[in-house]
Order: structure tokens, then C-alpha cells, then sequence
């Protein structure tokens, strides 16, 4: 019988979330189940296990740990992996999630996402779903309310803090919205995580995430997750999941599994020293503009300091966006001066990443739709590790001095 962990700390469920040993030889952490099939006694009769792609003991373990991080609020009883599915890549949860969709359906989705998630959208789904994809600005609900009104959508997507411009979303006001409209509302928690921003109890329908980032923690793993506390939404996912076959395969989720048991240390120490290099940015002469939700020059600091919080404290996540002085020559010249932040896509890291989003993570968003978001060639995104914050500004002062 499963450990009820739901009313744990979320430090505690990092680690023992959905955990328990393993019943056949006590193992504490849960072995890489490799085997592609399970034997049965007779037709039809096995021990709960058939085959890999629809039942894996170490992605079940690592989806129940998802489930309860994200409070489904299902215990292992009511589903066997509480809420929790997990696959290949973000995308491919993504991918999944938009199959709970009918051909012709309408999605209305925050204008600024992950350059992968509008490629999905626009120039995959839309033409081979027929899905009608709606760009808005959720920032502003009477936008969202007149798009919803004009669309009827059936989802609502959203991401907070976005990629790359870092736009928080008001979660539990774009919910009740979507709740009134019938449409399902997902939010794609990467960037704030499960210990930063708590998506279903704001009353979103499901969570998404890109476990490649902080959940793995190490950028050594590619893989996404869906969590939902809806029981109807895991009957359809787990069809979903198992027709489809986009599925995270065992050593992935053993990699997110035990990444995932120091997420509250690492995005303590993410969110202070983003903190620390955010606020010594925004005085660097080179620097002409910073954007962190901690920093009170965002326009929205106060939904930030409500919606993001560790340990009943605001706080704002490893993800800052710089605009440096100057255009592509400035920003080409810094990112090719930096050391310990490695010019690299991707984020979430225990080790500093930086990246230019105009040529690298969403070079696929329309140029026109670009321009409008701001995503200029002066634009330079920073994920912040966990490496001591003194060496990441000395690192980033002598790349600025070369621009
Ligand atoms: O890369 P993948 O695991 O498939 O996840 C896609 C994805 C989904 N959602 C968000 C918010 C993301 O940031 C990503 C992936 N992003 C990057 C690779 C990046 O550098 O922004």
C-alpha cells in the first residue's frame, strides 16, 4: 500500500513523493526497468504489467513523483500514477496534451512561448489537426475574455514566466476564464516549477513541463510530463499516452527521477543568485534594459511576488532577459566572451547557460511575431546555475567589457 505524501513539504515530496520501496527486493531507489514485456500466466492474466510502452515501473515512479509535486491530489489508489505522465521531450507532452483536441478545434495561446510550442501550434497542428491557434496577450484578461468570447476556444495555453520575454500570467484569473468558458486550461510550469508556482491549486485543468530543465536539473536528459487532477483528463492522457506512444523511456525517467530530489535546494540557491546578478545587471552601463520578475522595474512585481513564492516567500525564479546596448555585433561579441555561462540552448541547469532566442530557441517564430514580442538581436536570455554567483558576475563583466 502506497505512503500518503500529499500533505508532505514539497522539499519532502521531492524526494519521497510517490516513492515507496521496491515490493519485490526492498530496493529504496527504484531499479531502471529495461524489460520490454512481462509475462503472463494465461491470456490476459499478468501482474499489472504488460508491456513497456503502457506499464514501466521506473516511469511510474517518476510520474507518481510528479503527481504529488504538483498536488493532483490523487493517491495511488485512485490512479496508479497519480495524475502523473511523463515523455520523450516537452514537445512530445505537448504533442500529446493537444490530442485531447478534435480536428478543427480552436486553442488560445499566450502570445509569448517557447519557439517550439508556436512551431507545434502553427506550422504542425494547425495544418495537420486543423487546429485554429490564437496568439494573445494573457497578460491583459479583457484581451484573453474577447478572445475566448470571439473563438470558443477548448484550451487555454499558457506559460509564466514566459520565454523568452518573462511575462508573468495571472494563473487563477486565466483559469476561472477558461472554467467559464468549458475550455480546458493547461500551463506549461517549466520555467517557475512545481516549488516556485502551483498551477492546479490556482485552478488550472493540467500542468506541463519540460523535465529536459529544472526537474532533471542536469542537462543530461530530454523529456516532458503532463499532471493533471482531473480523473476524466488521466483517463483520456493515459490512452493518450499509451496510443500514441511518445513515452519517456526508463533511464530518462530514472535521470528526472533523481534530479528531481534536490529541485528545492537547487532553486533556492537559482532564484538568489538570479536575484544577485539581476540587480547588479540592471546597473552595468552596457546593459540597457533587465527583465526578472524580482526586480520591482517589472511591470508586474506584484503578481510575481503573489504567484511565485519558496517557502511562503516571493521568489523569482533562475531566468533573467538582458537587453544589451547595441544590436547583433554587441550581442554576438558578448556571447562569444563568455566562459562558465555556456552559449548553449536549453536552461534549467545546475551549470549557467546563455542564449541569443532571435538565432537560437525561437529563430521558428515568425519574424513579424518576433518583432512584436520584443525578441530583438539585442535581446540575450540568461538561465542563472547554481555555480558560486561572484564567479557568474565576474564571468559576465569581462564578456560585457568586449562588447
Ligand atoms: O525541449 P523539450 O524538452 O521538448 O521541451 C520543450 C519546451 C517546452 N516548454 C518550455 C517553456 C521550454 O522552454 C521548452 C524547451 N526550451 C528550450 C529548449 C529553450 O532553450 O528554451
Amino acid at each position: 500500500m502506497a505512503h500518503d505524501t500529499s500533505r508532505l513539504h514539497l522539499d519532502t515530496r521531492c524526494i519521497h513523493g510517490g516513492q515507496h520501496p521496491d515490493p519485490s527486493t526492498g530496493a529504496v531507489m527504484p531499479p531502471i526497468a529495461t524489460s520490454s514485456t512481462f509475462i503472463q500466466d494465461s491470456p490476459g492474466v499478468h501482474k499489472g504489467f504488460e508491456y513497456s510502452r503502457s506499464h514501466n515501473a521506473t516511469r511510474f515512479a517518476f510520474e507518481r513523483c510528479l503527481g504529488s509535486l504538483e498536488s493532483s491530489g490523487l493517491l495511488e489508489e485512485q490512479d496508479r500514477t497519480c495524475g502523473g505522465f511523463a515523455f520523450a521531450s516537452g514537445l512530445a507532452a505537448i504533442g500529446t496534451a493537444l490530442e485531447l483536441l478534435d480536428a478543427g478545434d480552436c486553442i488560445v495561446c499566450m502570445d509569448d512561448v517557447y519557439g517550439g510550442t508556436n512551431r507545434l501550434l502553427n506550422r504542425v497542428r494547425a495544418r495537420s489537426q486543423g487546429l485554429k491557434v490564437v496568439f494573445v496577450d494573457m497578460t491583459d484578461a479583457a484581451r484573453l475574455q474577447a478572445a475566448v468570447k470571439a473563438n470558443a476556444p477548448r484550451m487555454l495555453w499558457v506559460e509564466t514566466p514566459t520565454n523568452p520575454t518573462l511575462k508573468l500570467v495571472d494563473l487563477a484569473a486565466v483559469a476561472s476564464i477558461g472554467k467559464a468558458a468549458g475550455a480546458i486550461t493547461v500551463c506549461d510550469n517549466t520555467f517557475a516549477t512545481p516549488m516556485l508556482t502551483r498551477p492546479l491549486e490556482l485552478g488550472c485543468d493540467m500542468v506541463m513541463h519540460s523535465t529536459t530543465k529544472y526537474i532533471g536539473g542536469h542537462s543530461d536528459t530530454v523529456g516532458g510530463a503532463l499532471v493533471t487532477g482531473r480523473t476524466d483528463l488521466c483517463e483520456k492522457l493515459r490512452f493518450m499516452q499509451n496510443a500514441i506512444g511518445s513515452v519517456m523511456g526508463p533511464f530518462d525517467a530514472y535521470l528526472g527521477l533523481r534530479g528531481v530530489k534536490t529541485l528545492a535546494v537547487r532553486m533556492q540557491r537559482h532564484c538568489e543568485s538570479a536575484m544577485r546578478l539581476a540587480q547588479w545587471l540592471e546597473r552595468h552601463p552596457k546593459v540597457e534594459r533587465v527583465v526578472y520578475p524580482g526586480l520591482t522595474s517589472h511591470p508586474q512585481h506584484a503578481l510575481a511576488a503573489r504567484q511565485m513564492r519558496l517557502h511562503g516567500q516571493p521568489a523569482f525564479g533562475g531566468m533573467i532577459t538582458i537587453f544589451l546596448k547595441g544590436g547583433i555585433r554587441e550581442s554576438r561579441a558578448f556571447l562569444e566572451h563568455v566562459h562558465l555561462f555556456a552559449l548553449a540552448e536549453s536552461l534549467g541547469g545546475v551549470e549557467s547557460l546563455i542564449e541569443h532566442p532571435a538565432i537560437m530557441t525561437h529563430a521558428s517564430v515568425p519574424e513579424a511575431m518576433r518583432r512584436e514580442l520584443g525578441i530583438s538581436d539585442s535581446l540575450v536570455r540568461l538561465s542563472v546555475g547554481i555555480e558560486h554567483a561572484d564567479d557568474l558576475i565576474a564571468d559576465l563583466d569581462a564578456a560585457l567589457k568586449r562588447c
